[in-house]
């Protein structure tokens, strides 16, 4: 991959628009190492096409293994240089040789963000069903398999390096009166309360709410409320985490994000866009402006509290789409994430208290909005170019033919593990 031909000719172009950009607005000192700093997280379960229960349309040269995972993430990064973690859902990736593993991910540059464990489906092995719940069932029996399957899930992350399980559940009920919802909250903890024993001391416990899906009467994790009194029962190390298609429709997820920020247990997120459920579509897809204010959020949170951006709280992709080239969707988001979060850096956050001060709601409004409009594409992209990265990862992701060349080295018709 020819990255320094491919930055020589976009140079000219890049650099006008980045000397616009410098015209038009101050740049706060230290915003290029800010972004070069802040590392996305790809998961290991979005790098074959998505699809849906009606569906799945393979796109051809899909990772058929980890090492084939791995690989595809060191594309990424080589691409952006911001895509610097891999974050693994097991048992759809297990690292049979986690030495090895690591290896071939340090030689890609990657690291090992989250490890998730995965007690909503059944596996061909497993004595107990996952039918009726997890953390939360009836039966003691499962809910053991369960929590044991969870501390498995931190031994592979152990061997990796990685430094925090996400847990997602999907328990809940599918029909009034099916669940006594005290007892599968008190379950669910209890549950938990082992998990959490098992953790290291320098591991976080991230507990992901969701609304609804695959139940649709209840979940038992089902909003920022419940994971973060179930969190607050645990113990410093257990944080909740946000994935933004996890809310109801019209959720003030920038709201959610600043109170558990404030309150010291926000862990991290799963990003992505939807307009309808958990459409796991395109960060910054379909609401760019929330995006953006989520960010805001965080910035002036985490320099509230002095949190280091880059390294305090987990930055994961949870989407995966089933009509795009999954390396060109991942590309997209992560510079989607980029770019909201370059824009959140350059809110004039002394000039806001002052509006907010004064009630001065249309000032409010002009400053967050004419940051929200500016272009600040020019300054994430020299933000890898400085890493070495390309001016336009997906341009010469095409220029380069790199799906064509994963299609001839793997075969046409692949299928990447996992849902
Ligand atoms: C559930 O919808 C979820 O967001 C959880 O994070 C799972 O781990 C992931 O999706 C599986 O695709
Ligand atoms: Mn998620
Ligand atoms: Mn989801």
């Amino acid at each position: 991959m020819n990255i320094s031909n491919h930055n020589e000719a976009l140079l000219a172009q890049h650099t006008r628009r980045l000397d616009f950009l410098k015209s038009e607005v101050n740049l706060p000192a230290g915003i290029l190492q800010k972004l070069k700093d802040f590392q996305i997280a790809i998961p290991s379960w979005a790098l074959g096409t998505g699809g849906t229960r009606f569906g799945r349309f393979s796109g051809g040269g899909e990772p058929r293994n980890l090492e084939e995972k791995i690989a595809d993430v060191g594309l990424l990064h080589a691409l952006n240089q911001s895509s610097g973690a891999i974050s693994l859902h097991i048992p759809w990736d297990i690292p049979t040789d986690p030495a090895a593993i690591r290896t071939l991910a340090a030689q890609h540059g990657l690291a090992f963000d989250a490890v998730n464990s995965n007690t909503f489906q059944d596996q061909a092995d497993q004595a107990h069903s996952y039918k009726f719940g997890s953390l939360q069932h009836v039966s003691a029996a499962t809910r053991k398999q369960a929590i044991v399957h969870n501390i498995e899930v931190i031994k592979h992350g152990v061997e990796l390096g990685s430094k925090a399980l996400t847990v997602w559940l999907s328990d809940g009920s599918c029909f009034p009166g099916q669940l006594n919802f005290r007892h599968a909250y008190e379950r669910t903890v209890d549950s938990l309360r082992e998990i959490y024993a098992a953790l290291p001391a320098d591991w976080s416990l991230y507990l992901e709410y969701k609304a609804y899906e695959p139940n649709f009467y209840s979940t038992t994790v089902g909003d920022w409320g419940a994971s973060y009194s179930m969190v607050n029962k645990l113990g410093p190390q257990a944080k909740t985490l946000v994935d933004l298609g996890h809310h109801l429709p019209n959720a003030n997820i920038e709201q959610i994000v600043s109170i558990l920020l404030m309150e010291g247990k926000l862990g991290g997120f799963h990003f992505n866009d939807s307009k309808y459920g958990d459409d796991d579509l395109t960060a910054g897809s379909i609401k760019p402006y929330q995006l953006f204010l989520i960010f805001n959020e965080l910035v002036d949170g985490m320099d509230a509290k002095g949190m280091n951006h880059a390294k305090d709280l987990g930055w994961m992709i949870d989407a995966s789409h089933n009509v795009k080239d999954p390396l060109e969707d991942l590309l997209q988001s992560v510079e989607a994430i980029q770019i909201a979060y370059a824009q959140a850096l350059l809110v004039d956050r002394k000039a806001l208290e002052a509006a907010r001060e004064a009630n001065d709601v249309v000032r409010c409004q002009e400053i967050l909005q004419a940051v929200f409009r500016t272009d600040v594409r020019a300054l994430v992209a020299q933000a890898r170019l400085e890493l070495g990265g390309a001016l336009d990862p997906i341009a010469l992701f095409r220029q380069e033919k790199l799906r064509d060349q994963l299609i001839k080295a793997r075969g046409a018709k692949t299928v990447a593990t996992g849902l």
